[in-house]
């Protein structure tokens, strides 16, 4: 490739070149990748045949798959204008008047982001997204929003699933341009586990409203309300809607817990209708608000505050379908459900059902129940692709009530738990949670404050912990980092504070603050960043990339190399990029308008003394092989 550089330089086309040439052109050295994109795809579709995936039990035989029924929508005429028309046209508050203006429940549809978030690990793969897209925007032009972006989604994608988030956004907003997009931002967190300068709080925001978020969802994951004012700032100036959230803990119903009261709610709706918020949501992340605390605190925020509520749940102990009939009665006027297919479990309930309650009565959806059916079928067909993520739960379980474990870490943290050998032990990480949380003071329990709970519930379980022996133990021991963190103020202020002794017990000496990180954290000078990037990775980046470095720098560049390495992974079909191919199995996969690579698996070779395996395939025909190393 060097030699070709050169003889293609334009300097040296047109002769204008001398000694130096070589010596001050660091672009010559820059290598296209050595392969094409068709060996790319079979190196990864190789890999996945030997090794399998990580995370899904390599099996023999792969499961068969249906092909999903995509709705036949009038796909010659146009999308029916919808929500977005109105906040395009009018802006964020047109848009709350809108709102306000509405008789019918409005509804968020979160079966993009936060259903299988909380049913498969945030697994769904924009190739199945994209897929139903323009139904989705035809048959569902009625929606308030589609929730289908931010919280696990932006590294999971990168992480997991080998595709890029923004490009995901920028796929799914071309193909439904008529109803909102709603994100879930983690306040100071943006769309990761720790607290991050203003400036790039700002600069995410506006990258995230300009590639197409309308709505964004604004929390902090201990209820801070400093840690929610400069994200709902820079969605105020960006033009968009800020909704922020209270994230729901304990029961406002029992007069044993007084930390989370109605009033301490209700204190900090206000305060947050006061920085700004355009809508509030209740945030009831593990879906503790039983029925009639939701009907009372409704009822109260309704009375306390002006601006619309939206409300969001989880459907874990099954009590959510009843939960958002008592909130609909008592007033609020946007919730969150999804398809049933993906629906119930640590996912939200059913919009489908949710449709059906309503029908014919004052408070009705305006939605089309044969429209939403017709999505459900769809996902019902998906769903197989992604069985491996699914947690073992199989049915509404109250335990929830107990552990307070949030729908979205769930599958998470029982993945989590596999991966670090407790796969027989998830009843004891479960159990140790809820110990955690105590021995932190009762906090909220929501990204990232729930992962410092289940880091510490995993390392506990890992390390034969417990309450009592924890104190004499933990002096010798190294806590994870997400903990230690946690208890120098990085994620922000718990409401109480933190409990001193266990403080002293994590930090060991390390100092702790109880300022605003963001006012610690010098501001990010993208321009160095960018240089530092374009180093690692043998070109310039876009501005998306460097904001994806800086909130995950390690998950980004292993993101890149396998870009390299493996090309564009989007355009698989999900049963090939999770299990591969069988022998005699064929696939069709479109790499650009027009070029389709037929790919076939002829053979896997037996294992060579040097751990490779070749591996037979056809490519439009003509037999490839390749070498692949065998990890087992
Ligand atoms: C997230 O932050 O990812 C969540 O879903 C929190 O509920
Ligand atoms: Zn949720």
């Amino acid at each position: 490739p060097f030699l070709e550089n050169v003889v293609t330089h334009p300097d040296f086309l047109s002769g204008n070149y001398d000694t130096s040439f070589i010596d001050t052109k660091p672009e010559l050295f820059i290598f296209p990748g050595r392969q094409d994109r068709g060996t790319k795809l079979l190196s990864y579709i190789g890999d996945t045949i030997v090794n399998g995936y990580p995370g899904l039990q390599k099996s023999e035989k792969k499961p068969h798959f249906d092909s999903p029924r995509i709705p036949r929508t009038p796909f010659t005429q146009p999308y029916p204008d919808g929500t977005k028309q109105i906040l395009d046209k009018e802006g964020a508050d047109g848009l709350v008047r809108w709102i306000q203006a509405q008789k019918q429940v409005l509804v968020t549809d979160t079966t993009f982001r936060d259903a299988h978030q909380s049913l498969f690990a945030t697994r769904v793969r924009t190739y199945d997204l994209a897929s139903i897209a323009e139904a989705t925007g035809k048959l569902g032009s009625g929606l308030f929003s589609l929730e289908m972006w931010g919280g696990a989604t932006f590294d999971t994608t990168m992480r997991f699933l080998q595709e890029s988030p923004w490009e995901r956004l920028q796929i799914l907003r071309q193909r439904i341009p008529n109803v909102l997009f709603q994100m879930l931002l983690r306040g100071a967190n943006g769309v990761g586990y720790t607290n991050y300068p203003d400036n790039v709080i700002h600069s995410f925001v506006k990258a995230s409203a300009e590639n197409g978020i309308d709505v964004f969802r604004i929390f902090d994951s201990l209820n801070w309300l400093p840690g929610m004012q400069t994200a709902i700032e820079a969605v105020r100036e960006s033009g968009k809607v800020a909704e922020a959230a209270i994230c729901y803990t304990g029961d406002i119903l029992d007069p044993t817990k007084t930390k989370y009261s109605l009033a301490y709610y209700v204190n900090l709706a206000k305060e947050l209708e006061k920085a700004g918020a355009h809508i509030l949501a209740i945030k009831d992340m593990a879906g503790l608000l039983k029925p009639y605390a939701a009907y009372s605190l409704v009822s109260a925020l309704k009375q306390e505050i002006s601006i619309p509520i939206h409300l969001h749940t989880h459907d874990t102990s099954g009590n959510a379908g009843a939960m958002l009939l008592k909130a609909i009665e008592a007033g609020v006027d946007i919730v969150d459900a999804c398809v049933s297919s993906m629906s119930g479990l640590t996912s939200q309930p059913s919009l489908n059902g949710l449709i059906a309650t309503l029908a014919h009565t004052e408070r009705e959806t305006g939605l089309s129940l044969e429209s939403f059916n017709k999505l459900s079928d769809y996902w019902e067909d998906v769903r197989p692709y992604y069985q491996g993520f699914e947690s073992g739960m199989k049915a509404s379980n109250t335990e929830v009530y107990v552990h307070e474990m949030p729908g979205g870490q769930y599958t998470n943290l029982e993945q989590q738990a596999k991966a670090v050998g407790l796969e027989g032990r998830w009843d004891e990480v479960k159990q140790m949670y809820a110990v955690v949380n105590q021995m932190c003071g009762d906090i909220v329990k929501v990204t990232p404050s729930s992962k410092v709970v289940g880091d510490m519930a995993l390392f506990m379980v890992q390390n034969n912990l417990n309450e009592e022996n924890i104190w004499e133990k933990g002096t010798r021991l190294d806590f994870p980092d997400s903990v230690i963190q946690f208890f120098q103020g990085y994620l922000g202020q718990p409401p109480g504070g933190f409990p001193k002794e266990l403080q002293e017990l994590v930090l060991k000496g390390r100092d702790a603050f109880t300022t605003r990180p963001g006012e610690l954290l010098a501001p990010i000078d993208f321009t160095q960043v960018a240089a530092e990037l374009e180093a690692k990775i043998g070109r310039e980046p876009s501005h998306l990339d460097i904001l994806s470095y800086i909130m995950y720098p390690q998950v980004y560049l292993q993101f890149e190399q396998r870009l390299k390495e493996y090309g564009d992974l989007s355009v698989l079909d999900t049963g090939t990029f999770f299990y591969g191919l069988r022998p005699g199995e064929e696939t069709a996969i479109t790499i650009e308008r027009g070029k389709t690579l037929i790919i076939k698996l002829v053979a896997v070779g037996e294992l060579h003394p040097d751990g490779r395996r070749i591996i037979y395939f056809e490519l439009n025909g003509q037999p490839r092989e390749l070498f692949i190393r065998d990890q087992s």
